[in-house]
């Protein structure tokens, strides 16, 4: 009997995956639909949480106050992403603390991208360009996400990913524009920023153990090398108007077909980052623990506030 019932529920839940209507929090889901959903959404968070660090590190030598102004609110902005994620996962039974736990004990996983160190003002050009620029490529498709909160979320989370990509690509553009130093900063910045971007979109279809699934649940719209070949298409043109070049020896346009043709990624660069041996993994995690520790202090008192108000209220 109880086979029959759940069966006739996972036939339904099919039936509105197949005609696009979204699965809310409440309605029934398959159990591996709901764990992939707080995988993807608690790894797409801790991103952006990790991801304010790199560019945190260069709000105090922003070059003037305009750029200062800016960068602030880009860093702040990732900050309300990840937050939303977060209450995302919530709405999937996750529970917030424990997620947090996993990043800082090294568990849970979060883009490659985060652990490049950023070691000129013109990696602040670079990410805002080729990192938000491969985010919005990869979360544009996320906002007709079948689970109805991440779809929502990823709405606003992609208009403010385009602000971030353009001022990235003004950064770029005034730099190649300016002395040749500075144009060498710009070339030197695409140059380490480049591959990691492209390997941001995740391994290649033939070694995506979750991609499968996930079209087949509308979780994801695309497959890794789809959107990693959308991004080139759209990047390299860019790249040649403001006068910088790819970095890539095998780059070329096929003029039969009309798309690039890029060179081989290092794999082994990629899951060794991913597994944590990346440049700056232990400085990000460490980062993250820190902040923890060093705001317990305000979590207390407003613990101790809501319950002291509690108690008056009941009383
Ligand atoms: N880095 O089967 P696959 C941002 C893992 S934030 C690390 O293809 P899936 C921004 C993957 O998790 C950018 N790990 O997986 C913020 C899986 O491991 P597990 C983040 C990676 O989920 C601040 C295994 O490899 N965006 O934009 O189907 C400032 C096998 O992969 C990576 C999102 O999170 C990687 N690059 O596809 C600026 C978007 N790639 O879980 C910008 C949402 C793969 O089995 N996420 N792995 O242990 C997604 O779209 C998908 O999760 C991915 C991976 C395309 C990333």
């Amino acid at each position: 009997m109880r086979d029959i019932n759940i069966s006739e529920l996972e036939r339904k839940f099919q039936e509105k995956i197949d005609n696009d209507v979204k699965i809310e929090p409440n309605d029934w889901m398959p159990e591996e639909y709901r764990q992939t959903l707080i995988r993807q959404i608690s790894q797409h968070a801790h991103s952006e949480i990790v991801g304010m660090l790199p560019e945190g590190n260069w709000i105090t030598r922003a070059p003037n106050l305009r750029r200062k102004a800016v960068l602030l609110a880009k860093v702040q902005d990732e900050a309300g992403h990840g937050l939303y994620l977060y209450s995302a996962t919530e709405t999937l039974g996750a529970d917030r603390e424990e997620t947090i736990d996993d990043l800082h004990s090294g568990k849970a996983k979060y883009s490659s991208i985060f652990n490049y160190p950023t070691l000129t003002w013109a990696d602040m050009g670079a990410i805002g360009w080729l990192v938000d620029g491969a985010a919005i490529m990869n979360q544009v498709p996320l906002c007709r996400c079948s689970y109805g909160p991440y779809a929502r979320a990823m709405v606003r989370v992609c208009k403010e990913e385009s602000f971030h990509q353009r001022q990235g690509f003004e950064i770029m553009t005034q730099l190649a524009q300016g002395t040749p130093e500075q144009k060498a900063m710009a070339q030197d910045a695409l140059n380490r920023f480049w591959w990691p971007a492209l390997m941001m979109f995740g391994p290649s279809d033939a070694d995506s153990k979750h991609t499968a699934q996930s079209v087949q649940w509308k979780i994801k719209r695309h497959t890794n090398d789809e959107l990693r070949q959308q991004f080139v298409e759209v990047t390299v043109p860019q790249a040649e108007l403001i006068g910088l070049t790819v970095p890539d020896k095998d780059l070329k346009f096929n003029e039969a077909n009309g798309h690039y043709e890029f060179g081989e990624i290092d794999w082994t660069e990629f899951w060794e980052v991913v597994k944590g041996n990346g440049p700056c993994n232990k400085d990000r995690l460490d980062a993250r623990r820190k902040a923890k520790e060093n705001g317990m202090w305000v979590r207390e008192a407003a613990n101790a506030f809501a319950a002291k108000r509690a108690a008056r209220k009941s009383a």
